[in-house]
């Protein structure tokens, strides 16, 4: 009784429900001195990551029917998107500031900035890209709800069962269901609203590709000794490698 099955929400609820569901604002409260260097950048992006990804896990259990699905195929579905979905974010968070990535809103790096950490600046460089589309197409927060709760539901492919994918893909129907009643508020014609729809699903194949792209980057940041990361991260991107299923454990 206390779950309503997410086909039981109209598109109008869902997506209250996703708005609800936002992570808070993180703040680092330390100002970064300049100069800026490689290894102070990263320790701070670490840091924030590390926080976000608490929150995460919570945003992720506020999404209607998400904890229905299995516990194997929560973390699944998480450990296949968290950067895609701490990118999305990032380019929400950017969207008014062209030129710059606001990582908090303590923590905002130009891409000259960025430069400072070695092959930070191809990927600097398409969040950029991927921040000014977004600012073209004039993303609402509703359609970005929406399009965040896909990137998760949409993340993996193979799930245990064939129960918890047909859940899954009942899910993400209810997803697009409110996306597309999201964007009838944005736009007049029908073809309007279409294209509409089409580019915004776009979007998430570039976020998909940047995010692959910042994978490989942090796995050669590791190498190189640079990433201070916590033994628990440290312990979690191994997880990420071999795809065996570890997640910080809360209650
Ligand atoms: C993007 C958005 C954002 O909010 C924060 C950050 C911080 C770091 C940035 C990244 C970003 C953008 C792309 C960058 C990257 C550093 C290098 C890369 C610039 O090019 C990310 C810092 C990541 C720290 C490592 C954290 C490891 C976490 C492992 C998670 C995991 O495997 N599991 C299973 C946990 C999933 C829980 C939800």
């Amino acid at each position: 009784f206390n779950a309503p099955q997410p086909s039981a929400l109209t598109s109008e609820q869902l997506i209250e429900r996703l708005m609800e569901a936002e992570p808070p604002e993180i703040y680092l409260m330390k100002d970064m001195k300049k100069p800026l260097t490689e290894a102070k950048v990263m320790m701070s992006l670490t840091n924030l990551a590390d926080k976000e990804l608490v929150h995460m896990i919570t945003w992720a259990k506020k999404i209607p029917g998400f904890v229905e699905l299995g516990l194997l195929d929560q973390v699944h579905l998480l450990e296949c998107c968290w950067l895609e979905v701490l990118m999305v974010g990032l380019i929400w968070r950017s969207v008014d500031h062209p030129g710059k990535l606001i990582f908090s809103p303590d923590l905002s790096l130009s891409r000259e900035e960025g430069s400072c950490v070695q092959g930070f600046v191809e990927i600097f460089d398409m969040l950029l890209a991927a921040t000014s589309r977004v600012r073209e197409l004039k993303l609402q927060r509703e359609e970005y709800v929406c399009l965040k709760a896909m990137i998760l539901l949409n993340s993996n492919m193979c799930l245990s069962s064939s129960e918890s994918s047909s859940k899954l893909l009942r899910l993400l129907d209810a997803v697009t269901d409110a996306l597309v009643s999201a964007i009838g508020k944005t736009v007049l014609t029908f073809r309007q609203q279409y294209t509409r729809l089409a580019h915004l699903l776009m979007l998430l194949s570039h976020i998909r590709h940047v995010s692959n792209k910042g994978m490989d980057h942090l796995h050669c940041m590791k190498m190189k000794n640079v990433v201070p990361l916590y033994d628990l991260l440290l312990e979690m991107l191994d997880a990420h490698i071999m795809h065996s299923s570890r997640l910080p454990r809360r209650s």
